[in-house]
């Protein structure tokens, strides 16, 4: 009997690809990478929580994809120059990559006794990271810059609370600091699998179709939250309509190491890369413990979007 394949992306018969045992000093935890490639390489920048519980990123290079060579000293930490250094202190987490027309920017949370708030980097070379600034006000994470300007500006998505829900907001900027226009653009759907809170995860991919988003979507249960993964369509010459989303997770915790770990039942991916071939590499954090990889087409993620589920 062949057995039914219960999600749309597939696991690396491998994972984990990264594991604490990866990481070469001692530590509490590494998940969530964002991914990249440059000059000929993927760059992965991961989250490790250090032992006394803040995180930092370190970046990782590998030829295939699969195999990843990991720095021994991060390339970001809490920030020790003002007006980062205060909105830092408990650490820099959940890092995304997005090259927009040539300039490599780096979104991440800035975590502090004030609560989560972003924080948008450069760089050049992913050797130096340069902090231009802090672009929202606390509670708020998850931003994720487009790839290139729409109608001019600067696009973002992110995921401000209100109230106990999240819901994913579209914004507007001509300068990357000051942002407007802000309105909600995908909210959580009561009764189903991401009824408690949803954030963007992958920086939006340009398809024929619109633009692709992978997002988290969390379900509040007695044992606490579960975190998949689903995705939607943007129209591409204006994001701020939502042209499908798929009904069904492409990804659910199954696996024992994304089951169990410091926070259970978690897949929360912070990046992709498309291959010329149309293979989609999605790379998540599983369990807040270790990072996976799992693939599917851009064809098949365009159409979870627009199929309706039997
Ligand atoms: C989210 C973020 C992620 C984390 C996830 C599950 O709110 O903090 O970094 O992986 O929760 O704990």
């Amino acid at each position: 009997m062949v057995r039914f394949q219960q999600d749309v992306l597939q696991r690396w018969p491998r994972n984990p690809i990264i594991t604490l045992e990866d990481i070469p000093y001692r530590c509490n935890t590494v998940f969530n990478g964002a991914v990249t490639k440059f000059k000929n390489e993927y760059i992965m920048m991961l989250r490790v929580e250090n032992l006394e519980g803040h995180s930092v990123v370190l970046l990782a290079r590998s030829n295939d994809g699969y195999h990843f060579a990991i720095d021994d000293k991060p390339c970001m930490e809490p920030c020790a120059v003002e007006p980062f250094k205060t909105y830092e202190t408990k650490g820099v987490e959940d890092p995304r990559i997005i090259c927009v027309e040539g300039t490599f920017y780096v979104m991440y949370t800035a975590y502090s006794t004030y609560g989560a708030r972003i924080g948008l980097a450069k760089t050049d070379d992913f050797k130096t990271f340069e902090r231009i600034a802090l672009i929202s006000e606390p509670g708020n994470k998850d931003g994720l810059l487009f790839p290139r300007k729409i109608n001019g500006k600067y696009v973002r998505l992110d995921r401000p609370i209100g109230g106990d829900i999240g819901n994913i907001w579209i914004s507007f900027s001509h300068d990357l600091i000051h942002w407007g226009e802000s309105r909600v653009l995908v909210q959580v759907r009561d009764g189903q699998w991401d009824q408690y809170r949803i954030g963007g995860s992958v920086p939006p991919i340009e398809t024929k179709a619109g633009w692709l988003e992978i997002y988290h979507g969390v379900k509040m249960t007695s044992c606490g939250p579960i975190y998949r993964l689903g995705v939607f369509l943007m129209d591409l010459n204006d994001p701020t309509k939502v042209v499908g989303r798929s009904d069904i997770p492409i990804l659910s915790p199954r696996e024992p190491y994304e089951r169990i770990g410091d926070i259970n039942n978690v897949v929360f991916s912070c990046g992709a890369v498309v291959e010329d071939n149309g293979e989609v590499k999605v790379y998540y954090g599983a369990a807040d413990t270790c990072i996976c990889l799992a693939v599917a087409t851009l064809d098949e993620l365009i159409a979870s979007c627009t199929q309706e589920y039997r």
